[in-house]
């Protein structure tokens, strides 16, 4: 048994690059495992977000990882700024980041780059997703590709701290799945698919209709060979295509190309439209159950209530640890 911890930020709709690389792999964790599942909408304001849709999408969040299977019997699942030893925890570990560690983070650059104003919460994320996992002396967290420099950086924080002050932050793993972590764009196979992309036919959310998944796919990038083959070099784009059709259908990345052997693209995206909006339908229909239910807010308020009773007492530790406390 181990702890795990995963959050993701309500910054637009999930896509299926959030569902394959991420949400699906929760599931089977909450059997054997003490799971804390997070919205992490601390670190969604680190780029403008209007309000009323940052509410809603916090929301909806909570609701799709609750109809993708995650089990509020089982699993702790709530909002990041309803438990606010978050963000007490994340000062004091930027208080232990060095500036020029935070500037070196890829998704930093990668997100500032050509922006006139940057918010100075995109450059101390970091600190605070290191805040988010240590309170919980997670073991593992389990994520996409892109988030494997923050795992190392927070082991990096965590070991900093351990050694300056006490030793009680334990030492976080990520688990990132061998299929899957990274699922590109449908419009540009050099990048990942992303929520916040303001070309909506680059990514397919998860809450998309059948009709929108199926004209998104049609309009994916493909190349002018006509070969359904995988191959990550050459055919980036098809590639990405049939990693998607694999982790929908459960059918291995051959099996895929046999069956579209002799076939254009025409067949193999029209029936991937098809798997993407099957594998998404189950989820689609609890989704919109659950996000005008009651039973919503009871979970996350149990959620808040069961995360902030852990997460206080690391908090205590990491204090006292600090100098900060005054009577303990
Ligand atoms: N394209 C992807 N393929 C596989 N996994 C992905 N993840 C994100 N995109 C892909 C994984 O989803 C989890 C939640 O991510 P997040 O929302 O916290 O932040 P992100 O990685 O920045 O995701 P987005 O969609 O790109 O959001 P925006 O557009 O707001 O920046 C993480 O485990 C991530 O690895």
């Amino acid at each position: 048994m181990s702890v795990i911890f995963s959050g993701i930020q309500p910054s637009g709709t999930l896509t299926i690059g959030n569902y394959l690389g991420a949400m699906k792999h929760f599931t089977h964790l909450q059997d054997d495992n003490e799971c804390y599942f997070c919205v992490v909408n601390q670190h969604a304001i680190t780029v403008p977000q209007e309000k009323k849709a940052l509410k809603q999408n916090s929301k909806s969040l909570a609701a799709l990882y609750l109809a993708s299977g995650i089990d509020p019997d089982k699993s702790t699942l709530f909002i990041q700024s309803e438990v606010p030893a978050h963000a007490q925890l994340g000062w004091m570990l930027q208080c232990v980041s060095y500036i020029g560690e935070l500037e070196r983070m890829t998704q930093f650059k990668d997100k500032s780059t050509g922006k006139d104003a940057v918010s100075a919460g995109l450059l101390t994320y970091p600190p605070l997703m290191a805040a988010d996992i240590l309170l919980y002396g997670t073991e593992v967290v389990p994520v996409g590709d892109d988030q494997k420099q923050h795992i190392e950086l927070t082991r990096n924080l965590a070991e900093r701290f351990n050694r300056k002050f006490n030793d009680i932050f334990v030492m976080p793993d990520a688990r990132i799945p061998k299929v899957g972590a990274r699922i590109m764009s449908l419009q540009d196979p050099t990048r990942k698919m992303s929520k916040s992309d303001s070309n909506q036919n680059a990514y397919i959310s998860m809450l998309d209709e059948p009709n929108t998944i199926i004209k998104k796919v049609k309009r994916a990038v493909t190349d002018s060979d006509g070969v359904v083959r995988f191959d990550k070099e050459n055919k980036p784009a098809i590639s990405n295509l049939l990693t998607i059709y694999s982790l929908c259908s459960g059918k291995s990345v051959e099996d895929i190309e046999a069956m579209y052997e002799g076939r254009g693209y025409g067949d193999f995206k029209a029936e991937l439209g098809e798997v993407i909006a099957e594998t998404l339908r189950p989820i689609q229909e609890r989704y919109h159950e659950l996000i005008t239910s009651s039973e919503l807010d009871d979970i996350l308020d149990l959620g808040a209530e069961k995360a902030n009773r852990k997460a206080s007492k690391m908090l205590a530790k990491a204090e006292r640890a600090m100098g900060l406390e005054r009577k303990r």
